[in-house]
């Protein structure tokens, strides 16, 4: 076996779990390290059971799963960390901030900020079919921070899978019924720190149409070991890149005809 084949799952690397230590010390010690793909590409398999062990981890520290979300549903996502593919990841009930809440920056490496749209299962799915749109019981625009765990925010796909898909927090704001949202395609997005418009874009951007997250969050969660159950949230992804954290100030996303969510910056107090 050769450690340098391309994409393997092969055992003539760093095990799982000790992968995993290293991305679970750089979050707790707010550290980054270095691409656990140095010397090879972990394949697919390998890298979600990195994040499945990490994800356990999570739980058993006393966690509860609160949803999954997709990364890289946006071209210009995509496009800005070098990636084709959509991925899946895993979000807790820690993880949240409440809309309007308070986060501070100095518990992430270099945590970034990006808008998005967030929905709301009432139904488990079977991910074995085409999922039902009208598994949507709501819809909500959200604020994903993203915080890789490793150096200079660069990985590849299979690094990005195995942190977790950079997994910090959300925000989500006020939960509004399909029926009273109407079609969410091609709806302007914003993002504002204080005001000020630091990126738009718009929901057509998340898979063209965000009703397919859910088909591609099935469809990821069947092949990856996932399960999308009712209650669960699900982030589609952001609509526009993302933008690095300020120290200080109001960050707001507005989804057009959908609604806001802030939350508010404080990285300049005491600790
Ligand atoms: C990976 C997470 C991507 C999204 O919405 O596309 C993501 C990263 O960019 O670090 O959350
Ligand atoms: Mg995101």
């Amino acid at each position: 076996m050769s450690a340098v084949t391309h994409g393997t799952d092969l055992d003539d690397r760093p095990s799982v779990a000790a992968i995993a230590d290293a991305l679970e010390r750089a979050r707790l010690t707010v550290t980054p390290i270095a691409q656990s793909s140095v010397s090879a590409p972990l394949g697919l398999a390998t890298a979600y059971a990195v994040q499945h062990d990490l994800t356990g981890r999570r739980v058993a520290s006393g966690d509860r799963i609160a949803g999954l979300k997709l990364g890289f549903t946006s071209r210009a996502k995509a496009r800005q960390m070098g990636v084709d593919d959509v991925i899946l990841g895993s979000v807790t009930d820690r993880m949240r901030i409440e809309d309007g809440g308070g986060f501070d920056p100095r518990t992430c490496i270099h945590p970034r900020i990006e808008p998005e749209i967030a929905y709301l299962l009432g139904a488990d799915i079977d991910t074995d079919r085409v999922p039902d749109p009208a598994a949507i019981a709501a819809v909500a625009p959200a604020l994903e921070i993203i915080d890789s765990r490793y150096r200079d925010f660069r990985f590849d796909l299979g690094d990005v899978i195995a942190d977790n898909t950079s997994a910090a927090a959300y925000a989500i704001g006020p939960w509004v019924r399909p029926a009273e949202a109407g079609s969410f395609d091609n709806r302007a997005v914003r993002l504002e720190f204080d005001g000020r418009i630091v990126q738009t874009g718009s929901t057509s951007a998340i898979l063209g149409d965000p009703g397919r997250a859910l088909a591609a969050a099935a469809r990821l969660a069947r092949v990856h070991g996932f399960e999308l159950r009712a209650g669960m949230i699900l982030l589609a992804g952001a609509a526009t890149v993302a933008v690095p954290v300020p120290r200080a100030g109001v960050v707001e996303a507005t989804v057009a005809g959908l609604g806001r969510v802030s939350i508010s910056i404080d990285g300049e107090g005491d600790e």
